[in-house]
């Protein structure tokens, strides 16, 4: 329903909540039966991306360039569209640090005294990184090196104690590729266990922020370095090292494009019981079709109640570090794109995007609904499960994505054998509880999927070296 319409029901085009705006919808359809779903369900929706994830329990953020904000363009829109911002390179190490123990804060107090009074949030980007280090960081290692970082970890995280929302605590610390090894970096030689040493730091420092673990290319959820990443994070919950969220860059383009499995992969990382943050999202394109992109983006985000928060790299296409790509939702003029008003007719609960690309190959776990009462008369015959899977297979290796359907009754467990040909190994799974790793494998629920309704859908994965399974698994209800 637009304004008019609005109007004509006799009912003003305020803002609602957005139970409100479904209902408002509905009437809308009811009213107008024939009318087309997308113009009902914008009727009351907010009206900037900052206000419309709010109303989603979420922040849309971009990031800021001190020496951008004496551009009145540029922070009209800042001021009006955003409520989070991440300093784009003031808070690195070496602007903060430029000398070792000599801190400055300047450019970075600039974007947070900014936003503190515009009442926008504050992402801390970052703590500790191989790139973007002082010369003098640059030329140390060992013990030396290890305690300078901490110490820098320390010092900034204490100076902007109470501020800031969600600190990056260490970026990019994996290699790119099939490896699903850590960088090397003058950081990872001082010991594998650097990164879990500068998120107690950060804890210590400010208990307050959430300590995030940030990374590219870990967007696909076949990747090796998405699976790492995701490793690090189970292990580091497994043992109470502090960490509280995940920061998935997503860069899109040509080279590294928006994977049909996005949604997979924030709720698989939401599932260890962390946030997941879109923090650096751009889109490279132009017209309908980056748009569309940016939709399903959002869409997939507001599909996982733990992905809290999407903030794009930029304002204006022309303060991009890919200018060239046109990856941003506002044009070098400041005017909205195609991409702007996609992005808040998702964040106001629009419609789904049309299939402009094959719907997903792995769609994404259902979570059963926990409170639905287990049926009081056990079904006839049992209950039963099927089990399909997808394999995403490279030489060597492979991700098996295992999907489990309900036949006619709710099943409360499941169990799921799936043979692998000889010299094949199960290295790694999630969201199951595996026996054993060659031959006959037998895939079991955890304590959140065993319970799915008749006719829905659990997922489940695993990783293994060789070749991936080829036969048909065999599903068992319990
Ligand atoms: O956008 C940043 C650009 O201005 C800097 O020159 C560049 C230097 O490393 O860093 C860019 O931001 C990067 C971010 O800090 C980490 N993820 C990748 C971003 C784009 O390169």
């Amino acid at each position: 329903m637009n304004n008019a319409s609005a109007r004509a029901s006799g009912r003003p085009a305020t803002r609602l909540r957005p139970r409100n705006a479904l209902v408002s919808a509905a009437v809308g359809l009811a009213l107008v039966a024939t009318s087309v779903v997308v113009v009902s369900s914008t009727a009351s929706a907010a009206t900037t991306l900052g206000a419309s994830a709010a109303e989603r329990g979420r922040y849309f953020g971009a990031a800021v360039a001190a020496n951008k904000l004496s551009d009145s363009t540029y922070v009209g829109i800042l001021n009006r569209e955003f409520n989070s911002v991440t300093p784009e390179n003031e808070m690195k190490l070496d602007a903060t640090e430029p000398q070792q123990g000599v801190f400055n804060f300047t450019n970075a107090d600039r974007i947070v005294n900014h936003a503190i009074a515009q009442g926008q949030t504050v992402r801390g980007h970052t703590l500790a990184w191989h790139s973007q280090q002082p010369g003098w960081m640059q030329n140390l290692s060992g013990t030396a090196l290890r305690s300078a970082m901490l110490n820098h970890v320390t010092q900034v995280a204490t100076y902007y104690r109470g501020k800031i929302h969600s600190w990056d605590v260490v970026n990019e610390a994996f290699a790119d590729g099939s490896s699903g090894a850590r960088r090397d970096s003058n950081l990872q030689r001082t010991g594998n266990d650097w990164i879990e040493a500068a998120f107690r730091a950060a804890r210590a420092a400010d208990p307050g922020a959430k300590l995030c673990y940030n990374d590219y290319n870990t967007d696909d959820w076949s990747h090796a370095k998405t699976q790492a990443v995701y490793d690090l994070v189970r292990d580091f919950r497994s043992r109470g090292v502090p960490i509280d969220c995940v920061g998935l860059q997503s860069h899109f383009n040509p080279n590294s494009p928006y994977p049909s499995n996005y949604r997979t992969t924030l709720s698989s990382f939401a599932a260890l019981g962390v946030d997941v943050q879109i923090t650096e999202l751009d889109i490279e394109g132009s017209g309908t079709a980056q748009a569309e992109t940016y939709r399903r983006v959002v869409t997939d985000c507001l599909a996982v109640s733990r992905c809290t928060g999407i903030t794009v790299w930029g304002i204006r296409d022309s303060d991009s570090w890919r200018s060239g790509g046109t990856p941003l939702l506002f044009d070098a003029s400041g005017n909205k794109k195609p991409a702007y008003n996609a992005t808040l007719e998702a964040l106001n609960g629009g419609t789904t995007p049309p299939p402009t690309t094959p719907p997903p190959t792995t769609p994404p776990p259902t979570t059963p609904p926990p409170t639905t009462p287990p049926p009081t008369t056990p079904p006839p015959g049992g209950a039963g499960c099927t089990a399909s899977v997808s394999l995403n297979s490279w030489n060597g290796g492979f991700v098996a994505t295992v999907r489990v359907t309900a036949g006619s009754s709710r099943i409360n467990g499941w169990a799921v054998s799936i043979g692998l040909p000889s010299g094949s190994a199960v290295t790694n799974s999630w969201n199951t509880q595996a026996s054993g790793t060659s031959g006959n494998v037998t895939f079991r629920n955890v304590s959140y999927n065993g319970a799915v309704a008749a006719g829905t859908s659990t997922e489940f994965g695993f990783q293994g070296t060789g070749a991936g399974p080829s036969g048909t698994p065999t599903c068992t209800a319990s």
